[in-house]
């Protein structure tokens, strides 16, 4: 009997010890797993905008626009409610809702030539709850028409931006009080802010050939509008902690990105850039979190089928990413076979990508997408080998 039970646990002791070493097999020389990031779909459907921060996502997702959805990515919970009311034709009308901290900032009130900007505040709750009251930022702002043209308002921090007729306007919510300030040359386009920034695209003189990268530095308005001298895309403009990215527009096309820093006043090579759809409107903008830029690239520049229909097409999009200052052994974009499709410019915050997918959903994605280090869309020995290198490192992000 005794030896029965050992000859048993033997042949369990073998059985377990070759299953082992076919997993240890499988896992060290095959690739485990091929993703396209592991896409989140939330089920909100995404209308005409996208704004992240602090890891709240908020996006206007009704077809008529009367509310907005502000979605918490830690809890997967969301929180809907209306946009200002008081709007024309007895209803609310309001665009771009930007989430920043605990505010939503928002374009309310749109008539073709005006509008009035207001905030709210989430209360600060474990749960999500509706934002209000909203709060009057300005009165007689530009309307569905100019911000259409130019691009909405923005929020960061302690400011709110916006293109005003020939140049913008800031206000602080520490003061409550507008600035406005004239561009020289031409209007302003594509208006961001980082909370102490002001960056834009505008031309020097009205018969200047191309757009230039500008900004303003509120910290000392007292140095103006200061033009880089950088030939910019109209609509392309984004600014997160001083760094501003923008379309190389020295290299013809396509459109490349290129980025630059105000405290180093340093930019990057003209003509190295990924390749993006940074044209011709604001919806396709980039967007810059520290040193992360994500942007829309379509298949056909991508070379990759990314929504996998059959066909590359010009009209098809793709997400693209840059790390600006990744070490060598870290991808500092994604691989195309690697994106998942987009249909609107996405956000990001962090180390999480938020994009209206090919259903017309918000989704997110985590970067490098859950183990795929190198970001080429296959989990395998080389991300392993990529992490280790990071062994006992402190990490931030993707760097070590
Ligand atoms: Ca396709
Ligand atoms: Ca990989």
């Amino acid at each position: 009997m005794k030896i029965v039970v050992r000859n048993m646990r033997r042949r369990w002791k073998t059985a377990i010890l070759v299953v082992t070493l076919l997993f240890l097999s499988l896992s060290l020389y095959q690739p485990v797993k091929t993703v396209k990031g592991f896409v989140v779909n939330t089920g909100l459907l995404v209308t005409n905008s996208i704004s992240m921060d602090e890891g709240r996502i908020a996006i206007q997702s009704s077809s008529t626009d009367l509310t907005i959805n502000v979605y918490d990515i830690a809890s997967g919970a969301n929180v809907t409610f209306a946009v200002p009311p008081g709007g024309p034709n007895g209803g609310a009308t309001a665009y771009f809702p930007v989430v920043s901290g605990n505010r939503i900032v928002i374009a309310g009130n749109l008539t073709i030539s005006t509008s009035t900007i207001f905030y709210c505040e989430l209360p600060l709750s474990s749960t999500l709850q509706p934002c209000g009251p909203w709060e009057i930022v300005a009165k007689n702002a530009p309307g569905a028409s100019a911000f259409g043209a130019w691009g909405f308002p923005m929020s960061h921090g302690d400011l709110v931006a916006w293109p005003i007729i020939g140049g913008f306007a800031y206000w602080r919510f520490s003061l409550g009080v507008t600035t406005t300030v004239p561009t020289p040359g031409s209007q302003p386009y594509s208006v961001s802010t980082d909370g102490q920034i002001i960056a834009f695209a505008a031309k020097p003189t009205s018969s200047s050939p191309s757009y230039s990268l500008m900004y303003f530095d509120t910290s000392d308005p007292s140095r103006g509008v200061i033009n880089t001298g950088l030939p910019s895309g109209q609509y392309s403009t984004s600014v997160s902690e001083k760094t501003i990215a923008f379309a190389d527009n020295s290299s013809g096309t396509p459109n490349r990105l290129r980025y630059y820093n105000v405290l180093t006043n340093q930019a990057s090579t003209a003509g190295t850039g990924p390749v993006g759809k940074l044209a011709p409107t604001y919806y396709d903008t980039p967007t810059i979190w520290e040193n992360r830029i994500v942007f829309i690239v379509d298949e056909v520049s991508d070379g990759y089928d990314c929504n996998g229909n059959g066909t590359k097409s010009s009209s098809e999009y793709c997400l693209g990413y840059w790390n600006i200052r990744a070490p060598g052994y870290v991808a500092t974009t994604l691989a195309p076979s690697a994106a998942p499709p987009l249909t609107l410019y996405p956000a990001i915050y962090g180390n999480i990508i938020a994009f209206k997918g090919s259903d017309g959903n918000l989704q997110y994605v985590t970067v490098p997408m859950k183990g795929d280090v190198d970001m080429n869309g296959i989990v395998d020995a080389n991300d392993k080998n990529l992490v280790n290198n990071c062994l006992g490192q402190v990490l931030k992000g993707t760097v070590c």
